[in-house]
Formats: structure tokens, C-alpha cells, sequence
């Protein structure tokens, strides 16, 4: 085991020890990754009361947060780069001196009572040039084991940033310290406005303070691989997307990759592992949350990395039936589960999953609870996640960690529109997909705390997700047509799975059907399926999409595949009042505006 003592790199030291200095902890643990550190903090935290073990899956347990910590909370979510106008009209900004003075408060002593654990890990196959290196601080050992999940942790790579390899800085307190003979709690944090959750691009410094959950607290994911990482993507000329990744393969045996940017809870894992239901048609997992890209040298495509090594995936409505892959990924055990139910027979249990009716359970708050007599609200919180390793995933592409990366055909933006827009729409060109992209909107969902249902723009599905001003980050877009080793450009597409009549029924059936959809795709990346050209994008003709088997009735097919023109119409100055908002400091790139002015005059 390595020590604080061990260390030769005096920068990684003295980091180390300054923030030993300020948090207090009662003792340091570096993680070296293996699996007796993974199982021995899985029995640590069986005494303390965070993990109950779970008969099945083998090796498995579940975790119930506090009532207040149960997602990404962006309303404490801060950029702190040096001047305002780099953080942009999306992002809380903080100047970073007063934000360092504010952390240099709430951090004294807080890990009092706590081991400091320190974990080195990397983003992406470590061995990939495309990959990054990152060091998490943090006084939660449930974090540690998820980030053990969700990113590749080793010695090899401690040892490395020890030599001098660069990394991101990453701090993480729970925020609540325990005093001498204080009683530990299940799950330890902080109330909602005393939670930061900071990012310091120009440091690559993130720290996040008071909440325990996803997003806020396992470092490598949203703060590092989104929000770091966009900045690190826009001075290196690559990207950091909030993307799934698959791999898409024909019944003649032909290969294509897709990413899809879809917001939180919005279908990226069940689309990244779908099962088709047109004959012959093969999907495969690359990634299903992130996606770090960059143009290749050998063939000037865009190659995709999956910079996680596991899936922090929604549970409820996950099922056999629409994600037999995520069940048997979650079933092969060495699963996290967080906030769901737990039933008799030490198993887990949520809404819309495989069993009906579970018998009696304890709810995510801790309290009995049945179908016929439950307190209010769900068993299973409505963000209720599965923390499970992507290798034991049925379906995931054998070359799913290859240094290189996959090439890229084809980019889907979507989201969740109850109207207006249609099941597939082609872009005219790049700058109509990043138009399309810049001004994509959804229906909130539970991911975030508060709002759910809310209609919100969220560009790329990275709303809360870019590091620094949403304009430049456009123009960055734009840019990477543009880059010097770009031969091949991928197509982009806006898909919308959510679509409903006006009794309220689903459109269309969404999961493995999404397939009739990626085929069509595909065809068109050759060249060959049919399309029509509308005042939106291109659609596909009515016979284009391979409908066979399905139950949609003739109108709802027309509705899905035909141009809203009133809809779009109505809808063109809500887009000029949010590209306005975000052109406060008047960087907004002319090419969108234009494509704007294009939109509208091809309406009419
Ligand atoms: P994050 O992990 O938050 O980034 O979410 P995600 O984009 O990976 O979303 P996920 O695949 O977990 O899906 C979230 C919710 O959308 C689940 O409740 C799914 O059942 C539902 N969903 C996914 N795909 C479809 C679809 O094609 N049609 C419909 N109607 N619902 C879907
Ligand atoms: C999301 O909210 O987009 C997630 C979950 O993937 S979290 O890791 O909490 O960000
Ligand atoms: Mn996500």
C-alpha cells in the first residue's frame, strides 16, 4: 500500500497535503483499485449501515441516500473561471478567488472523524492516447467503490501521475464531519444550499462539497468528462459529448458507429444497448452516457472513446423488456443499487421493472411498503440508480475499449417532445445539425432535482454539462469541420422517440423498435434510403422506414414522419428568445443566426 510518505512527485505531495491539512481527517487510504480494497469497503460499509447486501445479485448491495440527495443539483453547480462571460448564460459562475475562500471555510475540517481516501483513476483505456488521468479526493467510501465501477482505478496509474503523467485535481467531502463520539449516519451530507458542486476549467480543478449522489459527488463523470473536459476538448480541437455510443451492424455483416446526445433520463442507455426487432439487424455497447471524440489521422473520421468503464444507469423501468441487456448486465452481479426498493428475499425491486407486484418491500425512504398500502409516492425513487461494470454487458462491442476509438457515421440529437417534432429529421448540412443541436429542447426529468416535466432548451444535451460559454462552444462545433485531419464528417440526425397523441398515448414504441430507425440511418449514411426534403430536414418517405410487424395506426404514422408547420412556425421565437439569452456577450456564431433566418424563410 502505497502512503502520503511514499510519494516522489512533490506537486501531487503537496496538494495531498494541503488538503490533509485543511479537512482533517482521522487517517489518508490511497486505493490501489484491487478487489479486496472493492470488497473490504463493501463490508466496512455493511457495518456502518450505507450498504445492506443483497442475496441477488451475487456480490451486490444497496444503498439508500439521505431524502435531500438524490440527484445532480444544478442550481449549486458553479464554473469558476476567471471572468464571467467564459462561464456564459448557462452555467452559475463564481469568481475563483472567492469561491476558493468560501471552499478554504466549509472544508476546515471537514472529513473530522472520517478516513480521507484518495483515488487515482483514468478516464478511457488507460493505454488510449485519447484517454485522461484524474485524482479524487474524497471522505466517501461509497464513492470510492463506484468510481472503482465507473472508472478504471489502479496503482499503475497512481504511479504514473506520481512520475510526472497530468491529471485533474478532484476534491469530494460528504460535508459532514463527525465530532469525537458522534454517531455516523447511512448516508452523510449536507442540506441542499450549503452543496457545491465546482468546476475550475482553467485549473482542471474540480471540487464538489455536501452531496453523496451520481453525478455531484463521483468526479470522473459529468464534472470531469463533461465539464473539464469540454474545455481540455475546445484547446486540444476534439469533443467531449453527453453521448451514447453504439455499434450498429447489417444483416450483410456491414459495420457503422452512432453516437446519440440525449438529455438525462431521456433513452441513452436503452438505446446504446437496444435488442432489434427487424430481423438480422445487430446492436452493440460502446458506451452509453459519454463520449470523448476525435478526428483520426489515418482516415480523418471522428473516433469515439467511452471514457467509463461502468454504467450509472436509471432503474426504474428498466425490464426484460425494454432492456434485457442492462437486466443481465445488473444480474451478473457487482452491482450498486441506490435507492430502490428492497424486497423480502434481499433482492431489488422498482416501478415498470420485471415483477409486478414485489409483496412487501422497504421503500428508498426506509419504510414498509406494498402495492395495496403504501405511503405516498413510489418504492423506488424516480432517479434510482444501478452502478454496474460495462464488461459484463451481454452486448458490449469487443472493441469497446480500443486506444483508437470507432469511427463515427452518424450523430443523433433528441429529446423528449410530447408534439412538433418528428420521429427522424436529417440535417441539410453540418451547420443545420448544429443549429438543430443548439436549439434542441426536452421535458424535464427527475435526473435533476425540480422542474420535472418543465419544457427546457438543452443544447447537445449538455445544458448543465459545458464548461464554459455555450456560444464558443457552438463555434467550436462549427470549428471541427474545419479541423485539419477532418475528411469525413459524420451526418447529424434529430430523433424524437416521445412523441404523443392527444390522449396522451406514445406515438410510437420507442426501444427495440428504435432499430427501424437506426436502419433507416444506416441506408442513408450509403447513400441509398429515401428522403424527402423539408422546410426542417430531411424525412424519410413514407415507405422508407421499415414498419413491418408494427402496431401504430396509419395517422399516428403520418404524424410521426410529416412536417408540423404551424408547430415549427410557433416554435421559431421561443428559438430567437433562447439565442438571444445565451448571445448576452454577442459571441453567438453567425452561422446559427443565419441558419435561423434559413428555418424561417423555408417555413414560410
Ligand atoms: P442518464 O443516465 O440520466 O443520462 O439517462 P439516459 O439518457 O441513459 O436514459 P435511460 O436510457 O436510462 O432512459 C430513461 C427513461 O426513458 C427510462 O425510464 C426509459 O424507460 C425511458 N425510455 C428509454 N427509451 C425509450 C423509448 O424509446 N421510448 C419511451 N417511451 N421511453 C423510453
Ligand atoms: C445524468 O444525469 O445525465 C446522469 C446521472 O447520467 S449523473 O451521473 O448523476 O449525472
Ligand atoms: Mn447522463
Amino acid at each position: 500500500m502505497t502512503t502520503l510518505k511514499d510519494l516522489k512527485n512533490a506537486e501531487l505531495k503537496s496538494w495531498l497535503q494541503g488538503w490533509v491539512d485543511l479537512c482533517k481527517p482521522t487517517d489518508v487510504y490511497i486505493c490501489n483499485g484491487s478487489k479486496e480494497e472493492y470488497d473490504s469497503l463493501c463490508d466496512l460499509m455493511v457495518k456502518t449501515g450505507t450498504f445492506i447486501k443483497l442475496k441477488t445479485p451475487a456480490n451486490s448491495y444497496l444503498a439508500r441516500s439521505d431524502k435531500s440527495d438524490v440527484a445532480r443539483v444544478e442550481e449549486r453547480t458553479f464554473i469558476c473561471s476567471k471572468t464571467e462571460k467564459d462561464a456564459g448564460v448557462t452555467n452559475h459562475w463564481k469568481e475563483p478567488g472567492e469561491m476558493m475562500a468560501e471552499f478554504n471555510k466549509v472544508f476546515d475540517g471537514a472529513m473530522q472523524g472520517r478516513t480521507m481516501y484518495v483515488i487515482p483513476f483514468s478516464m478511457g483505456n488507460p493505454e488510449s492516447p485519447l484517454a485522461k488521468y484524474g485524482i479524487e479526493i474524497t471522505d466517501s467510501p461509497y464513492v470510492v467503490v463506484n468510481m472503482e465501477i465507473m472508472t478504471r482505478v489502479s496503482q499503475v496509474i497512481l504511479d504514473r501521475i506520481d512520475a510526472g503523467h497530468e491529471y485533474v485535481h478532484a476534491v469530494h467531502s460528504n460535508g459532514a464531519p463527525l465530532a469525537d463520539g458522534q454517531a455516523d449516519v447511512p448516508w452523510p451530507c449536507a442540506p441542499v444550499e450549503k452543496k457545491y458542486i465546482s468546476q475550475f476549467p482553467e485549473e482542471r480543478k474540480i471540487i464538489s462539497f455536501g452531496s453523496g449522489y451520481g453525478g455531484n459527488a463521483l468526479l470522473g463523470k459529468k464534472c470531469f468528462a463533461l465539464r473539464i473536459a469540454t474545455v481540455l476538448a475546445r484547446e486540444e480541437g476534439w469533443m467531449a459529448e453527453h453521448m451514447l455510443i453504439l455499434k450498429l451492424t447489417s444483416p450483410e455483416g456491414e459495420v457503422k458507429y452512432v453516437t446519440g446526445a440525449f438529455p438525462s433520463a431521456c433513452g441513452k442507455t436503452n438505446l446504446a444497448m437496444l435488442t432489434p426487432t427487424i430481423p438480422g439487424w445487430k446492436v452493440e455497447t460502446v458506451g452509453d452516457d459519454i463520449a470523448w471524440m476525435r478526428f483520426n489521422e489515418k482516415d480523418g473520421m471522428l473516433h469515439a472513446i467511452n471514457p467509463e468503464a461502468g454504467f450509472f444507469g436509471v432503474a426504474p423501468g428498466t425490464s426484460m423488456k425494454s432492456n434485457p441487456n442492462a437486466m443481465k448486465t445488473i444480474n451478473g452481479g457487482n452491482t450498486i443499487f441506490t435507492n430502490v426498493a428492497l424486497t423480502e428475499d434481499y433482492s431489488y425491486w422498482w416501478e415498470d421493472g420485471d415483477v409486478k407486484d414485489p409483496g412487501n418491500v422497504v421503500d428508498w425512504l426506509r419504510r414498509p411498503w406494498n402495492k395495496a398500502n403504501n405511503p405516498a409516492g413510489p418504492a423506488a425513487h424516480k432517479n434510482s440508480r444501478f452502478t454496474t461494470p460495462a464488461r459484463q454487458c451481454p452486448v458490449i462491442a469487443p472493441e469497446w475499449e480500443d486506444p483508437e476509438g470507432v469511427p463515427i457515421s452518424a450523430i443523433l440529437f433528441g429529446g423528449r417532445r410530447k408534439t412538433v417534432v418528428p420521429l427522424v429529421n436529417e440535417s441539410l448540412s453540418w451547420e443545420h445539425g448544429v443549429f438543430m443541436g443548439a436549439t434542441m429542447s426536452s421535458e424535464m426529468t427527475a435526473a435533476t432535482l425540480g422542474g420535472a416535466g418543465q419544457l427546457r432548451f438543452d443544447p447537445m444535451a449538455m445544458l448543465p454539462f459545458i464548461g464554459y460559454n455555450a456560444c464558443d462552444y457552438f463555434q467550436h462545433w462549427l470549428d471541427m469541420a474545419k479541423h485539419r485531419l477532418c475528411k469525413k464528417l459524420p451526418k447529424i440526425y434529430y430523433v424524437n422517440w416521445f412523441r404523443r397523441g392527444e390522449d396522451g398515448h406514445f406515438l410510437w414504441p420507442g426501444y427495440g423498435d428504435n432499430s427501424r430507425v437506426l436502419k433507416w440511418i444506416f441506408e442513408r449514411c450509403d447513400g441509398k434510403a429515401a428522403a424527402n426534403e423539408t422546410a426542417i430536414g430531411n424525412l424519410p418517405t413514407e415507405d422508407a422506414i421499415d414498419m413491418s410487424g408494427l402496431d401504430v395506426s396509419a395517422e399516428d404514422k403520418k404524424t410521426l414522419l410529416s412536417v408540423d408547420t404551424e408547430g415549427w412556425k410557433a416554435t421559431l421565437p421561443q428559438f430567437k428568445d433562447w439565442l438571444d439569452k445565451l448571445n448576452k456577450y454577442g459571441n453567438m456564431p453567425k452561422e446559427i443566426f443565419a441558419q435561423f433566418e434559413e428555418l424561417k424563410k423555408r417555413l414560410g
